[in-house]
């Protein structure tokens, strides 16, 4: 009895992976930015570039930047490169100052569905 019950566990385990992973693989997960993540960079930079893993569709992804100051920074239009699909470039109106500035992002993928997050970087 209790060994089919296990086996009958471990199955439902199993089949629950195996309808949810498709759709974790497709979501557009941030895998690279520049300034990257946590980097103190020394210039100001012109744009925001975020690389995803799925293509990304512009008209519903962007991304808010937050200054030292906790204010608002004035970017540019959200725009996917053309070459590539999974990246996002966010041309910066403005140069930045030194100081902590807090990129907040969100995607809708190709397939739909959306993500967000979040990542500092500094101006030295
Ligand atoms: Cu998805």
């Amino acid at each position: 009895m209790a060994s089919s019950a296990s086996s009958l566990r471990y199955t439902l385990i199993a089949l629950a992976s195996v309808l949810t992973a498709p759709a974790a693989f497709a979501h557009a997960h941030l895998t690279q930015q520049n300034p990257a993540a946590n980097a103190q960079v020394s210039a100001s930079p012109q744009a925001l570039t975020m690389t995803f893993s799925e293509g990304i569709e512009p008209a519903f992804s962007g991304a808010t930047l937050t200054g030292p100051k906790q204010e608002q920074i004035k970017t540019g239009k959200a725009t996917r490169n053309e070459q590539d699909k999974k990246q996002l470039i966010i041309p910066l109106a403005q140069s930045l100052d030194a100081g902590t500035y807090t990129v907040d992002w969100h995607v809708v993928s190709v397939d739909g569905h959306k993500t967000k997050g979040h990542y500092t970087f500094s101006v030295k």
